[in-house]
């Protein structure tokens, strides 16, 4: 691959010419936009321990009150990106969220599809378009585009939970806004309910549920048992994982950003190929080592990393007694959609 012309090689008086009719020579820039090979990726491998910014988010809790917060968030933000993007990686937003007992956050919706994985607490819960989902740790919930939600905490003890959006990738496309406010719900049924065993669907009357969103809530006490029985069935699986999709299609269960669990059993070593998608774990139970060629992350539980795309991963369980459990979230479906998506043998 030979060497371009640079923005120096050429006259002065030409590029003010160029700059002042709002034109850009393409040539001194084309390796930069076409990286041979693989692309120059900004995201950082990071690691977010919880037990250094648990105090944080509490501290939060007591500087700012729920009414000057809206959310009260730290958000987890890849150095490589800036800070003050607030991106993990290049489409995904992740943040720890504290709601504190008897504080509500208000309803409103949103073009970003966000999902929350409870950490830590119980008896708070969000209303999604009229849906009380009970929040406990390792559940997760989804609040797709579109859809109202707030949540509430009727409990005793400070509940946190992790926030995942695809809000820097809707951010980019100039498309994200909020409303505020929202309509009166009626009493609207359990989805976890409804799609409680695999398998089947509900269909009264003959009829299937149409919505995009049929179920919001997946229980953890559900998808570790799912895990645990996968593993049974077979034992030479190579991964023990689930994903997260939609029971009524089986697609994934948002458009944008994919979520799945993985169970890494007793002293499994775990060797993912490099995948052009970026992705987060966080640890729900256990232990796990997180590493790539350049960083090693150790995981206890409630910690949370992000792997920039096109990287290989090798995850490890130390312990020779115990299943780790992670939540895995990439964008995957997205590049899936564009056509982009690789996994490099
Ligand atoms: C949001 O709506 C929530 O509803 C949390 O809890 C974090 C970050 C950016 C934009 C919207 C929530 C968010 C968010």
């Amino acid at each position: 691959m030979h060497e371009l012309g640079r923005l120096e090689d050429l006259p002065e008086d030409y590029r003010s010419a160029l700059t002042e009719l709002n034109l850009v020579p393409l040539w001194p820039s084309l390796r930069s936009v076409l990286p041979p090979g693989k692309p120059a990726v900004r995201t950082k491998p990071t690691c977010w321990p919880y037990q250094t910014l648990r105090p944080l988010l509490l501290k939060a809790g007591e500087l700012t009150p729920m009414e000057k917060a809206e959310r009260r968030v730290l958000v987890l933000a890849n150095p490589g990106h800036g800070l003050e993007k607030m991106q993990a990686s290049s489409t995904i937003y992740l943040g720890m969220q504290l709601l504190l007992p008897g504080e509500t956050a208000p309803n409103h919706r949103h073009t970003p599809n966000a999902v929350r994985m409870i950490v830590e607490g119980g008896g708070a819960y969000t209303t999604v378009n009229g849906e009380k989902c009970p929040m406990e740790r390792g559940d997760l919930i989804l609040t797709p585009t579109g859809m109202w939600h707030e949540h509430g905490h009727d409990g005793s003890e400070p509940v946190v939970w992790l926030d995942v959006l695809d809000l820097p990738l809707v951010y980019y496309m100039e498309a994200s806004y909020v409303m505020e406010g929202g309509p009166e719900f009626g009493h609207s049924d359990d989805s976890s309910g409804a799609y409680r065993r695999g398998g089947v669907a509900p269909s009264p009357m003959f009829e299937r549920n149409k919505s995009a969103f049929p179920l919001l809530r997946y229980p953890w006490a559900e998808v570790r048992a799912a895990l645990q029985a996968l593993a049974a069935s077979d034992a030479a699986i190579e991964s023990v994982q689930v994903s997260y999709i939609n029971p009524e299609t089986g697609d994934d269960c948002q458009k944008i950003l994919g979520y799945s669990a993985l169970m890494l059993r007793p002293g499994e070593r775990l060797q993912l190929s490099a995948r052009s998608s970026s992705c987060v774990f966080h640890q729900i139970e256990g232990g796990a080592s997180v590493s790539v060629d350049n960083a090693e992350f150790r995981l206890g539980e409630a910690d949370t990393c992000c792997i920039p795309g096109y990287t290989a991963v090798v995850l490890e369980n130390h312990s020779s007694t115990e299943p780790a459990y992670l939540f895995i979230a990439d964008d995957a479906p997205f590049q899936k959609k564009l056509g982009m998506y690789e996994v490099r043998k």
